[in-house]
């Protein structure tokens, strides 16, 4: 089997993954204490052990221990009630809802209404109209996205929206830096991604499409800190992750950096708060994560490295409106 096409058989397997309980990592971003600096949530379903591995500027340190009810199907942290702490948001497949836990620095508490929404093929959060509270974007098997508004303590109805055709990978990231959340799509049958921008109550086209071909992971952040979320890919078969920085129109050549290890999942995420997305990734072969801390222009200084074992589902990074989604470990 070569490269290109396992690559496209784990994206496969993701979009799967998603429909039947996938018992893979999925990757998004959050600051769960509010300190500017991104944390690691980590969970374990062999023990339905939360960890949230605090950063503190150098290292993930001061391990939250948290055990929520069942093992969820998809997950996402993201700030819903717009307090600085990024609270976490779960899909449980067997209630056909999503609930959320609420962060209040040092835990997770409920108060937040569960929505019933149904079985994704893609869900991501970000905050796509701009008011300080992350909504919940939700794409069923019909091709329909449905965009959920939080208002602070629940979901309500947002955008409905059909783009053309079904990613095959995809992310909501503040691209055009007006506070908004776009959609960042990728299609490999084009091998393209594709930007539709949020105005707050549509999405629209005008951003360039960029080709990029087909990767083993990707992720969005603000790498250079310009206030543009940008986009990493990571190539497998050449150990090579590239950003392309985006200048609110279109995703242009950014930096490259061979990676040392072989990264089974990444992120993009601000974990010392200098408001540039650094990169953090787990290798699945050492049990370790990894941090490489982006200076705007390059990735360098890397952190001492973490070990955990194998995530269900791993979840880091604030960079503003730039939250990943799933990818099954490679
Ligand atoms: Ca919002
Ligand atoms: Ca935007
Ligand atoms: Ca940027
Ligand atoms: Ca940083």
């Amino acid at each position: 089997m070569n490269a290109h096409r396992s690559i496209s058989l784990s994206i496969a397997s993701f979009i799967l993954g998603l429909v039947a309980l996938p018992a893979h990592a999925q990757a998004t971003e959050g600051d769960v204490d509010g300190d500017g600096k991104s944390d690691l949530a980590w969970y374990y379903d062999s023990t339905t052990d939360l960890q949230v591995l605090r950063s503190d500027g150098s290292n993930f340190n001061g391990v939250m221990v948290q055990k929520p009810a069942g093992v969820p199907t998809w997950g996402s942290l993201a700030d819903v009630n717009g307090d600085g702490k990024s609270d976490l948001v779960w899909y449980y497949k067997s209630l056909g809802v999503v609930q959320t836990m609420m962060s209040d620095g040092s835990t997770f508490n409920g108060a937040f209404a569960a929505k019933p929404v149904g079985d994704p093929i893609w869900a991501a959060t970000g905050d796509v109209n701009g008011d300080g509270k992350a909504d919940l974007a939700w794409l069923y098997a019909t091709g329909d996205l449905q965009v959920l508004f939080s208002n602070g303590s629940t979901f309500n109805a947002g955008i409905s929206h059909k783009p053309v055709g079904i990613p095959t990978w995809g992310s909501l990231a503040d691209v055009n830096g007006d506070g908004k959340s776009d959609l960042v799509w990728y299609y490999n049958s084009q091998g393209v991604v594709q930007v539709m921008m949020s105005n707050g109550t549509t999405f629209n086209g005008a951003f360039s499409q960029k080709a990029v071909g087909d990767m083993s992971w990707a992720a969005t952040g603000d790498v250079n800190g310009d206030g543009k979320a940008d986009l990493a890919w990571y190539y497998g078969a050449i150990s090579r992750v590239r950003v392309f920085f985006s200048d609110g129109s279109n995703f242009n050549g950014g930096l490259s950096h061979t990676m040392a290890s072989n990264p089974s999942w990444g992120a993009l995420e601000d974990v010392d708060g200098d408001g540039k997305s650094d990169l953090v990734w787990y290798d699945r072969g050492q049990s370790l994560v990894h941090v490489m801390m982006s200076d705007g222009v390059a990735f360098a200084g890397a952190w001492s490295a973490k070990p955990v074992g194998d995530p269900y589902w791993a979840g880091g990074g604030n960079s503003p409106g730039a939250l990943g989604v799933g990818y099954p470990l490679l």
